[in-house]
């Protein structure tokens, strides 16, 4: 209400933080210590309401991994079984090598109670409500956020080739309400939840936990920096391990709520 940078949420408590941008303030060197000055300084304003919040990203790309969790490989290998996915699902998940994507650019993304966009040439449009990785221009994990992989089901299992389109569109990915600053590892009990609203109704409910993902969170942000070099640092979607029944596809109005433990409830609603 009184301020319009990075607010720091500390003891229940919020704090001005002194620094010109996010990607600045990503990058700093050791982020848990330099927060904890600036609470020091003691500048509190109001809290912020989530409606009020920006998403949390500069200008940071945002990358995905899949297959990550069982759920996500078996329900991918039903949906593309006749483009031959009952094969290189099942690869992709024990290989070594991960599946890495590009998900968005920071346009593409919305923040908390921002509108995500229905493709409308897909008739099967679901949120994947993902785990997501903050990591710096070192390659190191400084934070968590909640993430939605938005993604068309039946884009992407007519062909893999499809892959970008049934990813990356317009308000294609949500982010928020904000990031845990990673201080210690996530716990494997950290559970991931998903409610999807419908008319005051709930339609879809269901959780999992990072105890079933099958891949390390550093591993994954080893592979994402292979090769490759990300001068403000990137967000990384972590991979779902929540799919909705095949029959259901999301609608105009659907409030998709995702929870993260520790982290906060990222909720948006569909075109
Ligand atoms: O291969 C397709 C994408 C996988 C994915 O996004 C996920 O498992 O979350
Ligand atoms: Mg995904």
């Amino acid at each position: 209400k009184t301020h319009a940078g990075p607010v720091l949420e500390l003891d229940e408590k919020c704090f001005i933080i002194d620094v010109p941008s996010w990607d600045e303030l990503l990058n700093k060197e050791d982020l848990p210590e330099w927060l904890r000055h600036q609470a020091s300084k003691g500048i509190v304003t109001d809290g912020v309401t989530h409606q009020e919040l920006l998403p949390p990203i500069g200008t940071q790309e945002v990358w995905a991994s899949g297959v990550t969790y069982f759920r996500s490989k078996t329900a991918r290998m039903e949906e593309s079984k006749d483009a031959g996915g009952a094969t290189f699902y099942d690869k992709v998940y024990e290989a070594d090598r991960p599946e890495i994507f590009f998900k968005a650019t920071p346009q593409r993304v919305v923040g908390p109670h921002g509108v995500l966009h229905r493709r409308k040439d897909s008739k099967w449009i679901v949120p994947e409500p993902e785990l997501t990785l903050v990591i710096n221009k070192a390659g190191k994990i400084i934070g968590y956020t909640c993430g939605n992989d938005l993604s068309c089901r039946d884009i992407e299992g007519e062909n893999p080739l499809y892959l970008p389109q049934a990813k990356v569109f317009k308000n294609c990915a949500a982010l928020g309400p904000g990031i845990l600053i990673a201080e210690k590892p996530l716990a494997e009990t950290t559970s991931i939840a998903c409610d999807i609203i419908r008319d005051c109704e709930k339609v879809f409910s269901s959780e999992t936990t990072l105890a079933q993902m099958k891949r390390d969170l550093e591993e994954l942000a080893g592979w994402l920096y292979k090769e490759e070099s990300f001068p403000v640092g990137c967000f990384m979607m972590t991979g779902t391990g929540i799919v909705p029944p095949d029959d259901f596809c999301l609608q105009t109005d659907d409030e998709v709520r995702i929870r993260i433990e520790g982290i906060g409830e990222l909720v948006n609603r569909m075109d």
